[in-house]
């Protein structure tokens, strides 16, 4: 089935990331859909008046995260508004997924100290791809089991 993701990415926390960002996307877009494909735009102009006001940001995003079936989160770029809708998710029981490159240790203790979210780590963008497919594939199986019960 076709799995709605909620990707979340560094915006003000600083768009560094941001090439790598609309790559993932594109990936996960062959087989399923992602919510929020503006994260990974090249044209944020940082101007609130060209995105809309923050608390239709806000409204947005909170609803995509109640409708989604699953959050990946390339974390490597710290974000304050990333870290916030990981916790959103939990709260909401989502299933999470953590993409950072490095050690783990330097990942916030917020993060890796709490057993809920799958943190993966990677060396080279390369191995994102495989880690991705292995997410997207698990919640297919779930989602098949749901189905026949
Ligand atoms: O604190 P940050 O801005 O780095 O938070 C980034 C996260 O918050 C992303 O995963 C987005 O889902 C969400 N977010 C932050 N800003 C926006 C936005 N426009 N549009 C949609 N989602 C957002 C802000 C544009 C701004 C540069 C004027």
């Amino acid at each position: 089935m076709d799995k709605k993701v909620y990707f979340a990415g560094s915006i003000r926390g600083g768009r560094v990331d941001a090439e790598l960002y609309r790559r993932i996307i594109a990936h996960v877009n062959r087989t399923d859909t992602v919510l929020t494909e503006h994260v990974g735009s090249l044209g944020f102009t940082m101007s609130a008046s060209d995105e809309g006001s923050d608390e239709h940001i806000y409204a947005q995003d909170t609803a995509w995260l109640r409708e989604c079936d699953i959050v990946i989160a390339e974390c490597t770029c710290p974000s304050l508004g990333v870290g916030y809708e990981l916790a959103y998710a939990e709260k909401l029981g989502k299933p999470c997924h953590v993409l950072f490159k490095g050690e783990k240790a330097r990942l916030s203790a917020m993060l890796t100290g709490d057993p809920y979210f799958a943190v993966h780590t990677y060396e080279t963008e390369e191995e994102i791809y495989p880690i991705l497919d292995e997410i997207l594939k698990q919640g297919r199986n779930e989602n098949d089991e749901n189905t026949r019960l």
